[in-house]
């Protein structure tokens, strides 16, 4: 507990390298284990063709929604501390990458600085992020338009969704 009201954010997840479907499913069980984050509801696994460097392999990507009485900051780092406890390693800007955890949002809050963008300044325009939010929170506000709006405006060619349900993070055996 942190005295703070809690805020409702969502969390982009993704990878490429080794076996991202498990190392996504332990990044969001250290964050809900994790004091002041509750993760409340996670997307389908969808597999997607890679954006940017496009000689890679395809990615694995989801989106979390987070209960959380940490400030947008102490989120951050705790992303970044299960980041590294994951061992990720930075390599290239667009290249391949163990995992990738970055607020998406953060309530309504907009938050520009000392290493946080908020909303996330790429997510509209990026498919493997609004396929597995749109899931989750399609009728959720942004710009103006409905989360399922945007998603309606871009190319979902090649994505597909791999797990059969929401439960494949948890560690049960449960898709
Ligand atoms: O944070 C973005 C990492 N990334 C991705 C990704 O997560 N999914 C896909 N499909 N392409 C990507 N390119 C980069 S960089």
């Amino acid at each position: 507990m942190t005295g703070r009201p809690e805020t409702r954010a969502f969390l982009g997840l993704g990878g490429n390298i080794g076996d991202p479907a498990t190392t996504m499913a332990i990044a969001l069980r250290t964050l809900d284990a994790t004091d002041g984050v509750s993760v409340e509801r996670v997307s389908s696994l969808y597999r997607t063709p890679p954006w940017g460097e496009v000689d890679q392999p395809d990615f694995l990507n989801a989106v979390a929604e987070v209960r959380t009485g940490l400030s947008a900051r102490e989120l951050l780092d705790a992303c970044l501390s299960t980041e590294r406890a994951l061992k990720r390693e930075r390599r290239e800007r667009w290249g391949p990458r163990l995992i990738d955890l970055d607020i998406l949002l953060y309530g309504e809050e907009r938050i520009a600085g000392d290493g946080l963008e908020i909303p996330h300044p790429r997510m509209l325009g990026r498919a493997f992020v609004l396929v597995p939010l749109a899931e989750i929170a399609p009728g959720l506000t942004l710009d103006g338009l409905t989360v399922r709006d945007h998603l309606s405006r871009l190319d979902t060619g090649g994505i597909d969704r791999v797990s059969n349900g929401t439960g494949w993070w948890k560690g049960t055996g449960a898709e």
